[in-house]
Parts: C-alpha cells; sequence; structure tokens
C-alpha cells in the first residue's frame, strides 16, 4: 500500500529542516567547487554535503525508496515513491550570499507529486504541501492572491546556463515586458514558485527547468490555487513550465504561444 501523503510531508519537513540549517552554516565564505552544464552551472561543497544528507535522511527511514537529486543523479527503488531533491536551488544566490535560495523535497508516488517542502532558511520560512490537503508557510494555510489582468502582473522568470539559450529567452523578454507590470530574475526557481503561493509576485515562466527544480515548489504554489503547467495547458515539463492564477495562466500562456519560449530558436 501507499504510504499516507502526510507522513511523506512530515519526512520532507524533518529532512529539509535539517539540510537548511546545514546549508545556511556552511553559507558564509563559500567558493565554487566545480561547473557543470557551463561556467556558470556552479556547484559548491555545500550543494554536494545537502545533498548527501538529505538521500541518507530519507533512505534510513525509507530505504526501498528512489532517489532523484540534482547533484547525484538517480538511485533505484522498489517502493513506488520517488524523492525528487533540490538540496539548493539558487546556487548562485547562496554564492553571492543572497537569501533567495531554498532546500526542496517532493516525493513521488507512481509519478504524481504527492507532498513536499521547500526550507528558505535565510528568510525564515518553511513551505509544505500536500496533494489535496492544501499548503501552509511556517504552519499558516496557503492562499494565493487572487489573479490580476496581465498588464499589472508582476512575472517571475529564469535564465538557463547556455549562451545561446539565453539570447532566445532574451528575445521572448522584449515581447513580455511590455505587456506586464515587470519582470522578476529572483534566481531561484524554488524561491519564484513558492512567491506565487505568498503573493510575492504574480505569475513565472521558465524555459529548461529541471524536475528537482519545479517538483517541491509547484505543490506548494498549485495546493495554494497557482495553475502549474506547461504550454497550453499541459503537464509542466522542463520545455517550459508556466505558473499563475488560472486567468493569469492562460494570459500568459497565449502571449508566450507565438514566442517560441519553449524553443531554442
Ligand atoms: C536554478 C533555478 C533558477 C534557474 C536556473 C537554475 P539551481 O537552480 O532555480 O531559477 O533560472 O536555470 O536551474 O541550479 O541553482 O539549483
Amino acid at each position: 500500500a501507499a504510504p499516507d501523503r502526510e507522513s511523506l510531508r512530515d519526512l520532507a519537513v524533518r529532512v529539509a529542516a535539517e539540510a537548511g540549517d546545514l546549508a545556511a552554516g556552511g553559507q558564509a565564505g563559500i567558493t565554487v567547487l566545480d561547473t557543470k552544464s557551463s561556467p556558470t552551472d556552479v556547484v559548491t561543497r555545500m550543494d554536494r554535503a545537502t545533498e548527501d544528507l538529505i538521500r541518507a535522511r530519507l533512505l534510513a527511514v525509507r530505504p526501498d525508496d528512489a532517489v532523484l537529486g540534482e547533484e547525484g543523479g538517480g538511485e533505484e527503488g522498489t517502493s513506488g515513491v520517488r524523492w525528487i531533491v533540490d538540496p539548493i536551488d539558487g546556487t548562485v544566490n547562496y554564492l553571492y550570499g543572497s537569501p533567495d535560495w531554498g532546500v526542496a523535497v517532493a516525493a513521488e508516488v507512481d509519478g504524481v507529486v504527492v507532498a513536499s517542502a521547500v526550507n528558505v532558511p535565510a528568510r525564515g520560512e518553511m513551505f509544505e504541501a500536500v496533494l489535496g490537503g492544501g499548503s501552509r508557510r511556517n504552519g499558516e494555510p496557503l492562499q494565493a492572491p487572487p489573479a490580476v489582468p496581465l498588464e499589472l502582473a508582476l512575472v517571475a522568470t529564469g535564465f538557463g546556463y547556455f549562451a545561446e539559450r539565453r539570447i532566445q529567452q532574451a528575445k521572448v523578454l522584449l515581447e513580455v515586458v511590455p505587456h506586464i507590470r515587470d519582470i522578476r530574475r529572483g534566481g531561484s526557481a524554488a524561491v519564484d514558485l513558492t512567491g506565487l503561493a505568498t503573493g510575492r509576485c504574480n505569475a513565472y515562466y521558465e524555459r529548461g527547468l529541471h524536475a528537482w527544480d519545479w517538483s517541491a515548489p509547484g505543490l506548494v504554489a498549485s495546493e495554494a490555487g497557482i495553475r502549474v503547467g506547461g504550454p497550453g495547458g499541459g503537464p509542466p515539463g522542463n520545455d517550459l513550465v508556466i505558473a499563475g492564477r488560472p486567468e493569469l495562466y492562460d494570459a500568459l500562456d497565449a502571449l508566450l504561444a507565438p514566442l517560441g519560449a519553449d524553443t531554442d530558436g
């Protein structure tokens, strides 16, 4: 039988809390350890140490689960539960001493994200969500503010680590900015998506994310009334994640559709 969602959520919160403490304690004086897909796609000692801690804690309690982490690849499981983990989402912010980074831990059962936690230690925010059970910040239930018209929307986005992709993303941006209140490039998908639930911004789009970027904060947002999906209202994926109150989602989706926001050219 599948484990109950609340117990998965509780484990996600416990592990994200401990991982956030570890990462926050290591932020001062942090340096780049290695680069990944490009010279700007960096990893620090703390990304690795924090992911190691998360994996160890999850597998100590639930040894038969699978774990997919940003830094360590996949680990097979037999239980039907897969954890999707970003130890430090917003690594560049983390490197520069910014508060906008988070630890994201999601539990997926049969391919559906059912529970999650996002810890943003430097903001003192712990988010949690259960599919069908709502989302909370520091224990308080979250309800996203109502939709605003697109021209009054504060829209967050992000850029990939490849120059070619950034050129395309800049072209899309040129067509988007005249139609919205303003744009934010916060540097952490986890902070951006949880920020939709709290009203820090109204909508979000980004191309080229991975499951670890959007799974945990996406559930927090959707349980607060935000639609999180892909182009045309499809499921969220690597090509393009769009998020906002449904009316705003549709308006942003319609604006992005002819712009090739989900392609490299
Ligand atoms: C980052 C995101 C950021 C996005 C980057 C990257 P990381 O995650 O949260 O918003 O624009 O492409 O994926 O690499 O810091 O975990």
